[in-house]
């Protein structure tokens, strides 16, 4: 099985690049954020409970955010493996995700964390804004807030991964195809 983390602060390109990986090695994609949004839209107790983190750039609490990563891939007994995109975000994040895929008898292959200045960063969140009608991207507070809480509490994640001989960085600048060639050029 192959299961892989997708890392990289707010606006690094997680979520673009997953939608072209998952095709490419028949993966299943699994956004935590796509989540929170989805049940943010269907107005579920879970959607109201993350909305009051995310539109304030915060990350929602690792116990709800673990037991529905959970849930999720147990919703999916077929996969051949995994992208965990946005996930982990803490290092409690991470080792509650190693435990629950070492009861099922697999582990991470890896983690790729795409790394982007913060300028940039902000002018593709605020780029994005334009559309999506995100809350967490229309405001520069809200999106330097996003950047710090990454600094502080999810940056460290990168650790985790590294003592395991897991990490892998990846330049994410340039053109998306860019990045792309660079992740699977990393993933072999
Ligand atoms: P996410 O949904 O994970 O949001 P994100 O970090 O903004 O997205 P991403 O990094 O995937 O966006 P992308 O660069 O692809 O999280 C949102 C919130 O949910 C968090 O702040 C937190 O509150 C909560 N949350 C999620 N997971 C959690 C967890 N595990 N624990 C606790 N809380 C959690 O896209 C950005 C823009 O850049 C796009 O417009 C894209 O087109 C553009 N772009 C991408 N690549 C580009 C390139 N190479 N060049 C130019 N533009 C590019």
């Amino acid at each position: 099985m192959r299961n892989l983390v997708l890392f990289g602060p707010p606006g690094s390109g997680k979520g673009t690049q997953s939608a072209f990986l998952v095709k490419h090695y028949n993966l299943v994609h699994l956004s935590t954020g796509d989540v929170f949004r989805f049940n943010i839209k269907g107005g579920t107790e879970l959607g109201k409970l993350a909305q009051s983190y995310m539109d304030k750039g915060e990350l929602v609490p690792d116990e709800v955010t673990i037991s529905m990563l959970e849930q999720e891939v147990e919703k999916r007994p077929d996969a051949i493996g995994f992208i965990f995109d946005g996930f982990p975000r803490t290092t409690a994040q991470a080792v509650a995700l190693d435990k629950f895929l070492e009861t099922r008898g697999v582990s991470i292959e890896s983690m790729l964390a795409l790394e982007v200045e913060v300028e940039e960063l902000k002018k593709r969140l605020l780029a994005r804004a334009e559309t999506s009608g995100r809350v967490d991207d229309s405001n520069l507070d809200v999106i330097q807030n996003r950047i710090d809480v990454y600094n502080a509490e999810t940056a460290p994640v990168a650790n985790f991964y590294k003592t395991a001989g897991k990490f892998k960085s990846i330049n994410g600048l340039g053109s998306k195809e860019d990045v792309t060639g660079r992740l699977v050029a990393a993933i072999g």
